[in-house]
């Protein structure tokens, strides 16, 4: 059985953040305000009223941050840039302050040998934009491809490759149809725009990104779908949430159309906000790379409101928890991508994971030290089956551990602590946890068999 010493050799490893989670200085060098810093002023949005204004200080820290990653071994860093720091009211020139940070980061990050690999928008949108409509704006999407041509040109000499989107079914459900995350909408199936709109937005981008040579990928959240039982009604609801969470985002990407959303009662056509020509476009956006953020399987059954959504989440049992509560299912991250190669087969390109880890209750021991030993098992579990995937001939070329530091958990405030580092957020001290160890000892183990 493979395991994660048995990763290929050119297997490149890194480590994620995301802006609004680490940045803080949320009112400097010209940064317009976000979606993000006007929903954690909504009483009740965010536990304990907690908000990203100084998070982890990363904007005055990312040396420090950067010695750490260097530390660690890391090939990569994904981090996302904030679109209010280029442009603070979401259009128009750029803000050379803004820019300016990334500059830096981007040549801190090459000179002890790691590559930046930023991320678009990770859900931080500018908040006038918002207030024309957000992603449920057409407008919107030309609005992201003209900041994307504005930061490829300042950092496109040092960066490679880019990911446009992330998480994109994630913004649209707990963002647009929840109320979850910001904006704080709730629109329900209303939503389905917000879901074109980022697509289009994806493929403008991809075509600004492609015109200079750069690699595009999108970062997905996916997750295996298993039916509570083999009874049909189970069945049908479990493929119906699949189309939602698995398919909405890649069908179009990789197939050239949206899957049969008929079960939700709508038209191929996104309730008519997908135009003539946007398919092709968004097919043609030709992505190098799928990103895959994966944390746990869903179980899904039968509706129970026969006047609601057409399936139910069900609890996954006998299976560790983290400390946020979700299933630890480590297999479920080979089964996943098994079944994307299955059901894309030749038109998938290579997979890279851009997100993979989960939050423990850890906290400093008496003598300093921060024991994570359900992290260690988890992330040991998750490359064992990343592993395994590979082995049964699934293209996959990295693998980047969310998170480098404990961060801002959206609507869980500071609640939930993700990092391989932790974070005193009092003091802003930081300390590896026994994990960044054990991902450092993995990375040289790994990187000695490949110079050997
Ligand atoms: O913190 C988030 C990240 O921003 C997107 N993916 C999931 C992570 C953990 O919830």
């Amino acid at each position: 059985m493979a395991n994660r010493r048995d990763l290929p050799v050119a297997f490149r490893w890194g480590a994620s953040t995301a802006a609004y989670q680490v940045e803080g200085a949320v009112d400097e060098d010209g940064r317009g305000p976000s979606i993000w810093d006007v929903f954690t002023a909504r009483p009740g949005a965010v536990r304990d009223s907690r908000t990203g204004e100084i998070a982890c200080d990363h904007y005055h820290r990312h040396t420090e941050d950067v010695a750490l990653m260097r530390d660690l071994g890391l090939d990569g860093y994904r981090f996302s840039i904030a679109w209010p720091r280029i442009q603070p009211t979401g259009a128009g020139s750029a803000n050379p302050a803004g820019l300016g940070f990334y500059d830096r980061l981007v040549d801190d990050l090459l000179a002890v040998g790691i590559s930046p690999l930023p991320t678009l928008f990770h859900w931080d949108l500018p908040q006038a934009l918002e207030e024309g409509g957000g992603w449920l704006a057409r407008d919107t999407a030309y609005r992201f491809a003209e900041y994307t041509e504005i930061v490829a040109d300042r950092l496109g000499d040092r960066v490679p490759a880019w990911i446009t989107l992330n998480e994109p079914f994630v913004h649209m459900v707990y963002g647009y149809a929840l109320g979850i995350h910001a904006p704080g909408r709730t629109l329900m199936l209303d939503a389905l725009p917000v879901a074109h709109h980022q697509l289009l937005g994806h493929a403008l981008a991809a075509e600004v990104l492609h015109e200079r040579g750069h690699a595009v990928v999108i970062a997905n959240n996916l997750s295996p779908v298993w039916p509570a039982s083999d009874a049909a009604a189970d069945m049908a609801a479990a493929a119906a949430y699949d189309v939602l969470h698995n398919r909405l985002f890649t069908d179009p990407l990789l197939l050239g159309r949206y899957p049969d959303l008929s079960a939700y009662g709508v038209s191929p056509d996104l309730g008519g906000c997908v135009r003539p020509g946007d398919l092709e476009l968004i097919a043609a956006s030709g992505l190098d790379g799928l990103g895959v953020n994966y944390y746990n399987p869903t179980r899904i059954a039968a509706p129970t409101d026969p006047g609601g959504l057409p399936f139910t989440e069900a609890e996954i049992t006998g299976v560790p928890r983290t400390a946020f509560g979700w299933p630890v299912v480590p297999d479920g991250l080979r089964e996943l991508l098994v079944g994307l190669r299955d059901r894309y087969g030749d038109a998938l390109p290579p997979i890279t994971i851009t997100e993979n880890g989960c939050s423990v209750a850890d906290r400093p021991a008496p003598d300093g030290t921060i024991p994570d030993q359900p992290r260690i098992d988890y992330l040991a579990g998750h490359l064992d089956a990343l592993a395994a995937a590979i082995a049964e001939g699934v293209d996959v070329r990295g693998y980047f551990t969310w998170s480098l530091l404990d961060n801002f958990e959206w609507a869980e405030g500071f609640s939930q602590r993700f990092g391989l580092v932790h974070v005193d957020f009092a003091t802003q001290l930081r300390t590896p946890k026994a994990s960044y160890a054990w991902y450092r000892d993995l990375i040289a183990a790994h990187r000695a068999h490949r110079t050997g």
